[in-house]
C-alpha cells in the first residue's frame, strides 16, 4: 500500500496536540530531541514533511522553552506548563476529569473548578500558539479531549480557518455526559471545527445529541448548523502502519526472537497474551481472572498452557493508577502461588516499556491475544497482533467494549465484565482447529489490511478539505 499521501495542492497543516512529537534525551551528559515513537506520530510525520507544517504541543516535562524549532522536517512549537499547571489541567481534569468520564465512569469522574479554570487558560495557550501558524490556506487538526476548547477559540480569531478536530478516547453517551458541569462550554468549544471525527458511528452520534441537547446547534443525519456554519461528526475508526508491522514479522531478528521465547516457554505449552497501557479501562485484571478460572476448571494446567501480561507503566503517581497497579500485581502474585510450579511460571508479567521488535515476537509467539479493555476508543493493539500473524494463525479474542470491535467482528468477541463467559470463550479460543482459526484471521488480516493509518490521515483531511467522495 502506497503509504504517503501527496497532492500538488496540499494546503499547509498544523497539527495541534497535548504532547510534541519528540522528547528530549541525555545520551554522555548531552541532550538532544528524538522523535518519539507512536501511532499519531508515525502517520502526521510523512504528511509535515511533505506539505511542510508545524505541530504545537507539550513536551511532557515541567517549564522549558516556548521556542520553535526544527526537528526532522517538522516545525516544533513548544507550549511550556508549569508543575501546577501539570497538575490540574493534564493530570486534574484531563485524568481524572475528562478520562473516567468519557470511558463510562469506570471510576468517579472529580469536577473541580479550579481544575476547569486551568483547562481553558492551557486551552487558550494552546490557541495563541497555533495562531500565527494558521495562514489563509493552512488546515489545522486538533487532537483528543485535552484541548476541546481550541477549535471555538480558533474560530473566533480565524473565522475562515480550516479546523478539524478528532478524539481518540470514546465520546460518552448522553445520560454519562449530562453530568458534566461543563457541558456546554465543552460542546461549544469542538462545534469551532468544520469537522469532527470519532472512532466509530456511536461515538459521533453521542456527540451530535449531547450537542443539540445542550447547544443551539440543529441539524439532521451527521450535519448540524451552528453560529451560521456547518459541522460535520463522522466516525473515522483509526488504524496502524501496517507495512511496518508485517516487515517486522517478517524479519530474521524477529523470527530469532520468536523461537527463543518458545524455547523458553516450552515448546509444548500455548501461550496466552495480554498488551496494555496499565490503564483502569484495559481489563487487565478481569483478563488475569478469567486466566485464574480456566485454571481451576482444571482442562488446563501450566503443564500445557502459560500466560504473558506485558504492562507499560503508564500515569504513575496517580491514585488510580497505583491501585490498579497493585491490584495486577496482587492477582498475577495469587495465581503463580495457587498454580505455579518450580520451572513453570503461571503468568509472566512484565511492567516496562517494549521495543518493537520485541512487542512483535509477543505476537507471533501468542497462540491466543485477549485484547478486553472495559472501555476503549480503538485499542491498536488488536490490530497490531493481526498485522503481525502473517500465517494466518492464533486467535484474537476481542472485548465488545473496544472500537475495533465494530471492525474486527471475525474475532471471538467477549463481554470483560463477564469472567466466567470470558474464561469459556478462552477455553474454546484454546481448541479452535487450525482451519477455523485461518479462516477467522484471513478475514481479520483483509478488514485491517483494507484501512492503514496513512489511509485514515488522508480521509480525514480530505473530508475535512473537501477532496473526497463523501
Ligand atoms: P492507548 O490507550 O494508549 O491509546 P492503544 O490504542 O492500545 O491504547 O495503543 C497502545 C500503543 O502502545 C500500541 O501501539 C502498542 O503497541 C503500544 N504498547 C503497548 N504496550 C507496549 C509495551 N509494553 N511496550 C511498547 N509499546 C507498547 C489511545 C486510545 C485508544 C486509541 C489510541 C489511538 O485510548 O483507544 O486506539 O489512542 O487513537
Amino acid at each position: 500500500m502506497d503509504n504517503r499521501v501527496s497532492n500538488p495542492h496540499e494546503r499547509s497543516l498544523v497539527v495541534v496536540a497535548n504532547r510534541l512529537p519528540v522528547r528530549r534525551v541525555r545520551k554522555g551528559g548531552r541532550a538532544h530531541w528524538e522523535t518519539s515513537p507512536g501511532g499519531l506520530v508515525t502517520a502526521m510525520h510523512p504528511l509535515l514533511r511533505e506539505r511542510g507544517g508545524s505541530w504545537v504541543g507539550w513536551n511532557g516535562a515541567e517549564g522549558g522553552s516556548a521556542r520553535p524549532f526544527s526537528h526532522d522536517g517538522m516545525d516544533i512549537h513548544p507550549v511550556p506548563l508549569s508543575a501546577d499547571e501539570i497538575a490540574r489541567f493534564y493530570e486534574g481534569f484531563s485524568n481524572e476529569t475528562l478520562w473516567p468520564l468519557y470511558h463510562d465512569a469506570l471510576r468517579t469522574p472529580r469536577f473541580h473548578r479550579k481544575w476547569w479554570r486551568t483547562y481553558v487558560e492551557i486551552n487558550r495557550r494552546f490557541t495563541e500558539t497555533v495562531l500565527p501558524l494558521v495562514g489563509p490556506d493552512s488546515v489545522v487538526w486538533v487532537h483528543d479531549y485535552h484541548l476541546q476548547l481550541v477549535p471555538a477559540m480558533l474560530r473566533e480569531r480565524r473565522p475562515g480557518a480550516k479546523i478539524g478536530f478528532f478524539l481518540h478516547i470514546p465520546f460518552p453517551a448522553l445520560e454519562l455526559y449530562s453530568r458534566m458541569p461543563w457541558r456546554r462550554e465543552i460542546l461549544e468549544g469542538l462545534l469551532g471545527a468544520d469537522l469532527l471525527g470519532f472512532q466509530s458511528r456511536l461515538m459521533a452520534q453521542n456527540f451530535l445529541r449531547a450537542a443539540r441537547r445542550y447547544t443551539d446547534a440543529r441539524g439532521v443525519g451527521s450535519h448540524l448548523h451552528h453560529g451560521g456554519r456547518e459541522i460535520r461528526s463522522l466516525p473515522f475508526p483509526i488504524s496502524i502502519d501496517i507495512n511496518e508491522f508485517e516487515t517486522l514479522a517478517a524479519s530474521e531478528e524477529v523470527g530469532r526472537r520468536v523461537d527463543e521465547l518458545r524455547a523458553r516457554i516450552g515448546p509444548e505449552r500455548r501461550i496466552i497474551l495480554g498488551v496494555d497501557r496499565l490503564d483502569y479501562t484495559k481489563g487487565i485484571d478481569v483478563r488475569l481472572r478469567a486466566f485464574e478460572e480456566i485454571l481451576s476448571r482444571g482442562r488446563h494446567t501450566t503443564a500445557d498452557v502459560c500466560m504473558i501480561q506485558v504492562a507499560v507503566p503508564s500515569r504513575g503517581g496517580a491514585a488510580d493508577y497505583d491501585e490498579m497497579r497493585r491490584l495486577v500485581e496482587e492477582t498475577v502474585g495469587r495465581i503463580n502461588g495457587e498454580y505455579g510450579e518450580p520451572g513453570r511460571v503461571a503468568v509472566h508479567y512484565l511492567h516496562r516499556n517494549l521495543p518493537r521488535e520485541e512487542l512483535v515476537a509477543y505476537y507471533r509467539a501468542a497462540d491466543v491475544m485477549m485484547v478486553t479493555p472495559l472501555r476503549d476508543g480503538m485499542n491498536l493493539v488488536a490490530k497490531e497482533y493481526v498485522a503481525s500473524r502473517l500465517d494466518n494463525s492464533g486467535v484474537l479474542v476481542l472485548s465488545e467494549f473496544a472500537g475495533a470491535a465494530n471492525e474486527l467482528s471475525h474475532a471471538l468477541l467477549v463481554n470483560p465484565f463477564d469472567i466466567d463467559g470470558m474464561a469459556a470463550v478462552v477455553e474454546n479460543s484454546l481448541d479452535l482447529s487450525p482451519r477455523e482459526q485461518s479462516s477467522r484471521m484471513r478475514s481479520l488480516r483483509k478488514t485491517v489490511h483494507a484501512y492503514d493509518l496513512y489511509a485514515w490521515a488522508s480521509r480525514f483531511l480530505g473530508a475535512l478539505t473537501g477532496d473526497d467522495d463523501r
